[in-house]
């Protein structure tokens, strides 16, 4: 089994990030070899995303996975600018690549909805997706549930890749589990995401009481109604309990809820208390690590052991497509 999953360095890592993909991504370091790459090509569809930002933002990205249990000497973690053979499949990868699925991408409607100036990137945006996957003959891709629809569409230029020129790409599966949906705290009927503002995100590193201050203001609903249905906000308090918290804390408070003697802020403080004990041994580590890791060094290490495995598929993608 080999996995890959890539992340963008456009800010802060935050829960959705976390619980979605990271926290999967340190489990399966047991399991398989796992390669875990930075996308900055992918932030660079953002047009909010400028160059001091980009050079900061990688850094800083790369000592938050560190500090979450992501371990360079096991896992090959790295740059995708640093491994040209990315941008080079995603070309041959675009060709067997339907322009209509990529018109029909989820993302790319409601992104294009938010910027002003809608560049080709963020349109292509799922193909050189799929050759960060493919280059590695990857068969597990980690990731929450908004990448579904990119991994199912790398599947689909997999199959067409292998039915035009031969069997070489395995079709990647994506690995989905709890937590791979986390709502924004500030609007539950949209993903916890940072391009929505810092009111629509919890950063894992984030000061104390920031975290405190957002968890009190999720928006919740009346409550108080025996046997009511859960209302999103609520759900999404009780999704990431469930992620941080012992089963039968979670369980006393589902019966509260269901016997409509809830009291919102009792959860809240609750969710903040076992989110905090989650999140205290990476912000320590986070801030050792800060002084004590040359990330340039290892961002060349990571690049070259990466390479030795896009290398060759690389060559034999020439090959068969022509071109060698
Ligand atoms: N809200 C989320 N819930 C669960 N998983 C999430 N992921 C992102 N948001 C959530 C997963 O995190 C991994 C890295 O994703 P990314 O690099 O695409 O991060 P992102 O989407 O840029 O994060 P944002 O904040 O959502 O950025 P914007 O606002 O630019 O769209 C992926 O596996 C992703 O599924």
């Amino acid at each position: 089994m080999r996995v890959f999953s890539g992340i963008q360095p456009t800010g802060v890592l935050h829960l959705g990030n976390y619980f979605g993909a990271v926290r999967r991504w340190v489990e399966l370091q047991e399991q398989a070899q796992c390669l875990y790459c930075v996308v900055d090509y992918h932030a660079l569809t953002n047009e909010a995303t400028g160059p001091d930002e980009l050079r900061d933002a990688w850094r800083g990205l790369i000592l938050d996975l560190m500090a979450c249990g992501i371990d360079p000497e096991r896992s090959i973690v790295f740059r995708q600018s640093d491994v040209p053979e990315h941008t080079e499949l995603c070309w041959i990868l675009g060709c067997v690549t339907s322009f209509g699925d990529l018109a029909r991408m989820t993302q790319f409607k409601e992104k294009s909805k938010e910027q002003v100036f809608i560049n080709a990137s963020l349109f292509y945006y799922p193909v050189l997706q799929a050759a960060d996957i493919l280059l590695y003959l990857a068969d597990r891709v980690p990731v929450g549930e908004d990448q579904v629809q990119h991994l199912e569409l790398s599947r689909r230029i997999a199959r067409r890749f292998n039915s035009r020129f031969g069997e070489l790409f395995p079709e990647p599966e994506a690995v989905v589990g709890q937590g791979a949906r986390v709502m924004s705290f500030a609007d539950p009927s949209r993903k916890m995401s940072k391009s929505a503002g810092p009111e629509h995100y919890i950063g894992v590193n984030e000061p104390e009481e920031d975290i405190l201050r957002k968890v009190k203001a999720g928006v919740t609903d009346p409550g108080l109604t025996p046997g009511q249905e859960m209302s999103p906000g609520v759900a999404n308090l009780f999704s990431i309990l469930e992620l941080v918290a012992p089963p039968d804390i979670v369980s006393q408070f589902r019966e509260q809820h269901s016997e409509g003697g809830l009291l919102y802020r009792d959860l809240k403080q609750a969710l903040f208390q076992q989110l905090m004990e989650e999140l205290a041994p990476v912000r320590r580590r986070r801030a050792e690590l800060e002084s004590s890791v040359d990330l340039d060094e290892l961002m060349m290490a990571g690049a070259h052991r990466a390479r030795e495995i896009a290398e060759p598929v690389l060559a034999e993608v020439r090959t068969r497509v022509g071109l060698a």
